[in-house]
């Protein structure tokens, strides 16, 4: 008996040794697996998808930008055209006009050659002879080309005044005689509304002077 309950009491025991750290293992066990295998599987997911993501959103960005160029771009040159390129401009104004002011011995003369068949001769040698154009109107404040058209048979000097301020004395080379036209082209700032260019030489003759070209 004694040994029975002995035995029973080691088998008791026993059973219950082996009961205990049975669940006691199987506890620890049971959630080490399931820890581990998670982060396993997150952890890869987490390092592919850095490396993935970054590469998408350089291709949006990309898209993205490119969109917006393209419609900067063609809003771009309209505001761009209007200031960039002025409408040309292109005027005339005879030497002879009544508009103009003929001082002392300076008047209109037939010349075959010239625009409307007159030119104003007699020009120069004294103060009182010059000659003004005055209208000379230009869309906008902005530098214009303006040529002289002329005749002399030989060079000879005038003093230019654009609206009052004198250019100081120009040269005008010989026409090839004193019945053909020539010009001379210079670039002056003019004023946008009407302007005026004189000519004059208080001590020699002038050219003829036969008309003036305005373009922009
Ligand atoms: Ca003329």
């Amino acid at each position: 008996m004694t040994t029975a309950l002995a035995v029973a009491g080691v088998v008791v025991a026993f059973v219950a040794r082996s009961e205990s750290p049975a669940p006691a293992a199987q506890l620890p066990l049971t959630p080490l697996p399931a820890a581990v295998a998670p982060p396993p599987a997150t952890s890869p997911s987490d390092d592919s998808s850095p490396s993935i993501s970054p590469v998408p959103p350089p291709a949006s960005k990309s898209a993205g930008v490119g969109g917006p160029p393209a419609s900067r771009r063609s809003s771009t040159p309209v505001t761009r055209t209007e200031p960039a390129h002025p409408a040309p401009f292109q005027a005339s104004y005879e030497a002879e006009s009544q508009r103009n002011v003929m001082g002392g011995q300076a008047r209109p003369m037939p010349r075959d050659d010239a625009s409307d068949g007159l030119v104003v001769r007699f020009v120069g040698k004294n103060e009182a002879n010059f000659l003004r154009f005055t209208g000379l109107t230009v869309p906008d404040s902005d530098i214009y080309s303006v040529q002289v058209h002329y005749i002399s048979g030989e060079a000879r000097q005038a003093t230019m005044l654009v609206n009052g301020r004198s250019l100081g004395d120009l040269t005008f080379p010989a026409s090839p005689d004193w019945y053909t036209v020539d010009a001379l082209t210079l670039r002056i700032p003019l004023n946008a509304g009407a302007n005026t260019i004189e000519v004059r030489n208080d001590i020699d003759y002038a050219p003829d002077f036969d008309r003036i070209d305005l373009t922009r």
